[in-house]
């Protein structure tokens, strides 16, 4: 069971917004937005097994749609080659339709999280064009079969493209090129033709990568093949990026002709670094107590511009909520947030839009009234 650390909340607006954590009759964000956009959250096994109870509940009371943080990735769903694993991912679509949520599938194809013997042979050399062909068609035929009319959207492909535009040189791209797309696309729509397919990506503020993947939905589009949305990773820093580049991005992607999605909004407070990583997993740096300045609470003055930075997102989700069809969190409350280890490990970060307590921060009382208003 995950052990919550208590830090002295001081920031004054939380204690006066404690009311709208989701008891029954109270306005939740999941009443406000209904008829805006699906509010979601990451969800991790934890909260799954009943070893976080606190999350559970404030995800069931404040969310209308989840994804899974981990268990549905390639490496957990199919460890060894033809041995599937699927009791989480049985637990967490079971625990999504009992609370009557939009669930999400994450992720079909990508360069982590996938186990080694996917792209590479027993020699250590890269396989086929053949044999990857026929291990993605076995993979996400079974995933998204097991789950037909149930998993309602699949992030079908996620972080092939980089910041430049340039594409990952990733197994699959090296053994497939820039085919694993479509051929991924086309498999996921077969084994399950009502499910929405999404192209999902961290940093699409970058001019490099926004053009890129326009390119790539208008591609997909001509050839005839599925894409309902983009989804626009929100790992988001108070200097990066600038909103005035995300909303081009998010009207580049709709008018491309797809829906978008926020998928994986987190803000942070920290320091990093490299502010910009977007969510480069490879870029990580070694703990120093300077970089870690709130672990005994946050200050209000920086709560205060935390919370005015995401409400800032929230008015630009809102202002152009013909085309955004789902905004979800990366984790429900601080706690639970990977950037406590991302890019530095061990640290105290107040990301999400619940405390450690599992109390809504002052934003969550803003979006709920300026859609009141
Ligand atoms: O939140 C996930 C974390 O628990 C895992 O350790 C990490 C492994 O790379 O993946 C995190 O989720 C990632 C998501 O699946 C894809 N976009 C970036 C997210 C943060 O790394």
């Amino acid at each position: 069971m995950k052990t919550r650390k208590f830090i002295p909340c001081l920031c004054a607006a939380t204690l006066l917004l404690a009311g709208c954590g989701g008891r029954s009759g109270e306005v939740t964000l999941k009443k406000a937005l209904k008829d805006k956009f699906y509010i979601g959250t990451a969800l991790s096994v934890a909260q799954l097994t009943g070893g976080d109870t606190l999350s559970e509940r404030v995800a069931r009371e404040n969310f209308s749609a989840i994804v899974p943080e981990n268990c549905m990735k390639s490496m957990f769903l199919q460890p060894s080659e033809g041995s599937f694993f699927f009791d989480e991912a049985d637990k967490f679509v079971a625990w999504g339709e009992a609370n009557g949520m939009w669930i999400t599938g994450h992720c079909l194809v990508w360069h982590s999280q996938a186990p080694d013997w996917f792209c590479v042979g027993s020699d250590g050399q890269n396989v086929s064009p053949e044999i990857l062909t026929q291990r993605l068609r076995s993979h996400i035929t079974a995933v998204v079969s097991r789950y037909k009319g149930r998993i309602k959207g699949w992030d079908v492909v996620n972080e092939a493209i980089l910041d430049d535009g340039s594409w990952r040189k990733s197994k699959f791209y090296e053994i497939l090129g820039e085919e694993f797309i479509p051929l991924a696309f086309q498999l996921a729509h077969e084994a399950d033709p009502d499910a929405e397919l999404y192209y999902n990506d961290y940093s699409m503020a970058f001019e490099g990568k926004r053009s890129e993947v326009v390119r790539l939905v208008k591609t997909l589009r001509e050839r005839g093949l599925r894409i309902d949305a983009v989804g626009m990773q929100g790992h988001i820093g108070m200097s990066y990026p600038a909103i005035e580049e995300f909303e081009k991005s998010l009207l580049a992607f709709a008018e491309a002709g797809v829906k978008v999605m926020i998928t994986e909004l987190d803000l942070t407070v920290l320091p990093s670094p490299q502010p910009n990583a977007g969510a480069a997993v490879e870029a990580t740096f070694e703990y120093q107590q300077a970089l870690n300045p709130y672990a005994a609470g946050l200050p209000d003055s920086v709560a205060a511009a935390w919370t005015g930075r995401m409400a800032d997102f929230f008015r630009l989700f809102l202002k152009h909520q013909d085309k955004v069809s789902r905004v979800t969190l990366w984790g429900v409350c601080d706690d639970d947030s990977w950037r406590n280890d991302w890019p530095i490990p061990g640290r105290v970060d107040y990301a999400l839009l619940f405390d450690r307590q599992g109390k809504p921060k002052a934003v969550v009382g803003e979006i709920i009234q300026s859609i009141k208003n």
